[in-house]
């Protein structure tokens, strides 16, 4: 019989995660202190104005806006770790961190970006390691436990692997903690940041976990460390020493045991994984109904507006379909659907238009409408689209300076 397998969860996060995909922009900027922040501002506009003429690259390091002065209320949302070195952080109003670190850098969250890496990143481990659970913009949890590579030295050498392909396919790093379940894992993520594995066992609860707050147990808010101190509870171990039953008389039987196991370093909760989408809709009931031949400019406003959405839907989801359908139902409460299968995958507001168009033409409409809808479905990630039609691979150069390359193939494809 083979031996037992030994449970390793890795929990991965992403380093600085809005910053770094700043300074994939700008590699000029490595190294220095980057907060992000604030809303977008007209000095973000100005400096790329003034450098419409030369690559984003190349633009001179002095022309960028600094934290020095700023007025306002915007708070950081993350910083890069030469800025965190003069004390500035997430969540740190911006204009307390322009005294701290008045010479660091600002610039703006690019969402659009911050998206298509974070998709990126996670299509990168999947194709390693199947089993993934998608915890957010920039973290994951991962399932070693049967993946080649994530029983060898606690599941180091599979962290390695997917930090080093992440790395070269995105110019992106991340730190990885793996330990016997989610709990422990999401703590040990942290421990050795940025670009840092750490492993933990069973046996390095006392040594590794003991020794920390309380507030380090993904779980445990403010209110509830709050109430712990009060108690005289500081550290994990402390926490560990109490019994269960004084535990759950002070914060009732459900918190209280998770207390208890928590502190022990025990969680069975499985890995969950990602679901794929069978189809993507938006739909509207209208405030009135309304006529498609009186009403006709407003309900092209709503048709249009919905397919936009659901353009916008698919991009953020990453995918592209092949079916575009659509729902009516009218005064009468009758529903009626449509949908028509095209030879190519579409992704884009207009085809989807165009295409849901047809099928609305095939619909008699001399009823009042209430509802519309406009669905896309035969779905595919857009990422597999891009590999089929380009038939290239999407790996990119070991450097890491053509990062953006990955990414940039998305767009131009679905004009
Ligand atoms: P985090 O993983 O908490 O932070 P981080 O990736 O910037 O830095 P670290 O290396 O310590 O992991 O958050 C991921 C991203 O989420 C972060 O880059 C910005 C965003 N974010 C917010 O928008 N609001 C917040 O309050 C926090 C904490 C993060
Ligand atoms: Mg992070
Ligand atoms: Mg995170």
């Amino acid at each position: 019989m083979p031996p037992r397998l030994i449970r390793r969860i890795a929990h991965l996060d992403m380093d600085a995660f809005y910053a770094s995909v700043e300074l994939l922009r700008y590699p000029q900027l490595k190294g220095l202190p980057v907060v992000i922040g604030g809303g977008r501002r007209s000095a973000d506009d100005a400096l790329l104005q003034a450098h419409a003429d030369v690559p984003l690259n190349k633009i001179p390091v002095a022309d960028f806006p600094r934290l020095a002065g700023y007025t306002g209320r915007g708070v950081i949302t993350t910083a890069t770790y030469a800025a965190r070195q003069s004390g500035v952080g997430s969540a740190m109003g911006l204009m307390k961190a322009a005294k701290l670190c008045p010479q660091a850098i600002l610039l703006p969250v690019d969402f659009a970006e911050i998206r298509r890496y974070s998709r990126a990143f996670k299509d990168i481990i999947l194709d390693i390691a199947p089993l993934m659970e998608d915890r957010g913009v920039d973290e994951v949890y991962i399932d070693f436990t049967e993946v080649p590579g994530g029983q060898r030295d606690g599941g180091r050498v599979l962290g390695r692997l997917i930090q080093k392909t992440i790395f070269q396919h995105t110019g992106l790093t991340c730190s990885i903690g793996v330990a016997p379940n989610k709990l422990l894992a999401k703590m040990a993520s942290e421990f050795n940041k940025p670009n840092g594995i750490a492993i933990v066992l069973e046996e390095d609860l006392q040594d590794k976990i003991w020794p920390l707050a309380c507030r380090k147990i993904n779980g445990i808010g403010p209110k509830a460390d709050e109430k712990l101190q009060g108690l005289g509870i500081t550290t994990i171990g402390q926490l560990a020493q109490q019994e269960v039953d004084w535990l759950i008389d002070h914060f009732g039987q459900k918190t209280g045991a998770w207390l208890y196991a928590a502190s022990h370093g025990q969680d069975e909760r499985p890995i969950e994984l990602e679901s794929e989408p069978v189809s993507i809709s938006r739909e509207t009931t209208f405030e009135r109904d309304l006529h498609a031949v009186r009403d006709k400019a407003e309900l092209g406003a709503i048709f249009t507006r919905l397919c936009e959405q659901v353009a916008a839907d698919l991009a953020n989801k990453g995918y592209v379909g092949k079916t575009i359908g659509i729902k009516l139902r009218f005064d009468d409460f009758k529903s009626v659907t449509r949908d028509q299968t095209v030879e190519a995958y579409v992704g884009d507001a207009k085809t989807i238009r165009q295409i849901a168009g047809l099928c609305l033409k095939r619909v008699p409409l001399t009823k009042r409408l209430r509802l519309l809808g406009v669905r896309v479905a035969s779905l595919m990630r857009l990422q597999d689209a891009a590999e089929t039609a380009s038939k290239k691979p999407l790996a990119l150069s070991n450097k890491g300076s053509n990062a953006s390359d990955l990414i940039a193939i998305e767009p131009q494809l679905f004009d």
